[in-house]
């Protein structure tokens, strides 16, 4: 299944072939504008997703899975945008919202090829964000 907004397709157009980038939700409606959270799994040696893309004022938490330590650093944000990244952490959980819209790129810096995405969309305009 293939579920994007038209925003996330023109941006799946740029750098990505149709994949589920849209992360689980409570709320059983992906990629709906009112998707405030999204998960991030930090396995061994990968994150899993890979590619999440979110809407601007997202929680996205990264939950350490594994049994080898892993950490999450930022290596390209967008304009304006922090750079924070998480402690190295075999267990537990790392949380940040993203608010500035753009590609962040992060890496483990343990684990070579070890990579990730966050996509913040741009906020939608023209459509009822049903809050
Ligand atoms: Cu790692």
């Amino acid at each position: 299944m293939c579920v994007l907004t038209g925003a996330v397709a023109a941006i799946a157009a740029l750098a990505f072939v149709c994949a589920p980038v849209v992360a689980r939700t409570g709320s059983g409606k992906q990629g709906q504008a009112n998707d405030k959270r999204a998960w991030v799994r930090v396995m061994d040696n990968f994150f899993d997703p890979r590619l999440v893309a979110v809407n601007p004022g997202t929680k996205v938490n990264f939950v350490w899975k594994g049994t080898n330590r892993h950490n999450v650093r930022f290596t390209k944000v967008p304009s304006g945008a922090s750079r924070r990244g998480s402690k190295i952490l075999i267990h537990g959980r790392w949380t940040r919202t993203f608010t500035v819209p753009g590609q962040y790129h992060y890496t483990c810096t343990l684990f070579a090829g070890m990579r990730g995405t966050i996509t913040v969309k741009a906020p939608a305009s023209g459509q009822s964000p049903e809050r």
